[in-house]
């Protein structure tokens, strides 16, 4: 793991978040398309934006069409936007940020590459489990159906894998809870 703090200056990553009186950290939220990701995302920015945290969210629809638009769904480019996103959050954590990235994250070795750029303690895996068979019955996007149908190639759980993180910080599956019951056991799990 490579330094930020020292070649840029005598400012340092826990003085920019001191600054900001937090404590700087990234929740990664991984699962399913559908899972529910995103929306629990904007609802644990929106508690702790409440709280006088400052906060980010990187989020993939949103990240693809900009930093990776360049990127398709084969397995190689998931890798390089899992990557890329990873190096980002990185960077804002070091800027002092609490930072909530919510991307399907296929490949349990591309979120461990991405633990692994964070201080111990500053990285908190939650495992959106939400079952399939909940996301394709939601089918928010229509994504599900144009997959079955083979007009999407490579959708994750139907012809391109997921592999489910084996010890999470923290499980949430929204077929069961609400939303606010899931806010409240992301909050006690970061512990903020
Ligand atoms: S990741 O696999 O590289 O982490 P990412 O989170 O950026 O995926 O993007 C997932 C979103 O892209 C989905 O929620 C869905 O809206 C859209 N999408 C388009 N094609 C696919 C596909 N083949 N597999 C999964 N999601 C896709």
């Amino acid at each position: 793991m490579y330094d930020l703090s020292g070649p840029q200056g005598l400012v340092r990553p826990d003085y920019r978040a001191a600054r900001k009186k937090q404590r700087a950290f990234c929740v990664w939220f991984t699962g399913l398309s559908g899972a529910g990701k995103s929306t629990l995302a904007v609802h644990v920015e929106q508690f702790l934006h409440n709280q006088g945290r400052h906060t980010f969210i990187l989020d993939g629809d949103h990240v693809r069409a900009g930093l990776c638009r360049d990127l398709s769904f084969s397995e190689a480019d998931r890798r390089e936007n899992i990557r890329r996103v990873a190096e980002v959050a990185r960077l804002m954590v070091d800027a002092g940020l609490i930072v909530l990235v919510s991307f399907i994250s296929p490949f349990r070795r591309d979120r461990d590459a991405a633990r692994a750029l964070f201080p111990a303690g500053s990285f908190y895996e939650v495992f959106v489990e939400t079952p399939l068979a909940e996301c394709e019955r939601r089918d928010v996007k229509q994504l599900y159906a144009k997959a079955r149908q083979g007009l999407i190639p490579q959708f994750t759980g139907i012809d391109s894998p997921y592999e489910a993180p084996i010890s999470p910080e923290l499980r949430i599956d929204t077929s069961e809870l609400s939303i606010n019951e899931s806010v409240v056991q992301i909050i006690c799990a970061i512990g903020t």
